[in-house]
């Protein structure tokens, strides 16, 4: 473990808990930097904060039940206030490859309840053109050879992701394909033809969706803004 990087995680996180106030819904996103913004929830939530919180993962539905964060079913609600989330990559338009952990279908959707929705990020997530980071895409085990067969035709390699022996299995029971585009310089037209691939059941290019990226940089934090 990189203690500066892990350092740079933990700022980011307890400045993007600032933002949070009494009466929210409150989406909690998956990854280790969102696990430093968890535990600062559990703190607060400890000194009287109230909020209701949608997990964006069972990891993270299990480690918020084990501070005492109130949860709340995410079909109960129409709207989500406010999302803290990490990401693998953005760029300086607040693009995002997000899925490195394996949650990008439920945080995309919680993303897209969101009112707000703000990364948490440590100094080597931000770049230039986004697509160093292997794209995750998921796809219905019944459909990831056709789904590999389309992100070949346009011009990507993948494989599927495993786990030791075997496949790996997201919580939603799907298979996740890591995709080499190469660099990615029109985030928005490659995300719509993969929306377009069918058993693809969602990707880790999140489009314009944030509307703050909070980065941890030495000691200090930076905040990117739409
Ligand atoms: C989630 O966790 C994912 O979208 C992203 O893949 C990953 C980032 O992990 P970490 O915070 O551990 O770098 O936010």
């Amino acid at each position: 473990m990189n203690t500066s990087i892990e350092f740079e995680k933990e700022l980011a996180a307890k400045e993007a808990v600032k933002l949070l106030s009494n009466g929210q819904i409150v989406g909690l996103g998956s990854g280790s930097t969102a696990g430093y913004a968890i535990r600062e929830i559990g703190k607060l939530v400890k000194n009287g904060l109230k909020i209701r919180a949608i997990p964006t993962s069972d990891h993270t539905r299990d480690l918020a039940a084990s501070l005492g964060i109130p949860l709340v079913d995410i079909n109960s609600v129409d709207a989500i206030d406010i999302t803290i989330d990490g990401a693998d990559e953005f760029d300086s338009s607040l693009n995002l490859i997000k899925g490195g952990g394996g949650a990008l279908l439920r945080e995309k959707i919680v993303a897209s309840m969101s009112t707000d929705l703000i990364i948490m990020a440590d100094s080597t997530k931000k770049v230039e053109v986004l697509g160093t980071f292997k794209l995750p895409i998921e796809v219905i085990p019944f459909a990831s050879n056709f789904v590999l067969k389309q992100i070949s035709q346009l011009n990507g390699t993948g494989t599927v992701r495993r786990a030791g022996t075997t496949e790996y299995v997201t919580d939603e029971g799907n298979y996740i394909i890591d995709v080499d585009f190469g660099p990615i310089n029109d985030p928005s037209s490659l995300a719509a033809e993969l929306n377009g691939i069918a058993g693809l059941v969602g990707h880790g290019l999140f489009v314009q969706m944030a509307k703050k990226v909070i980065m941890g940089v030495g000691s200090t934090t930076r905040t990117f803004d739409l």
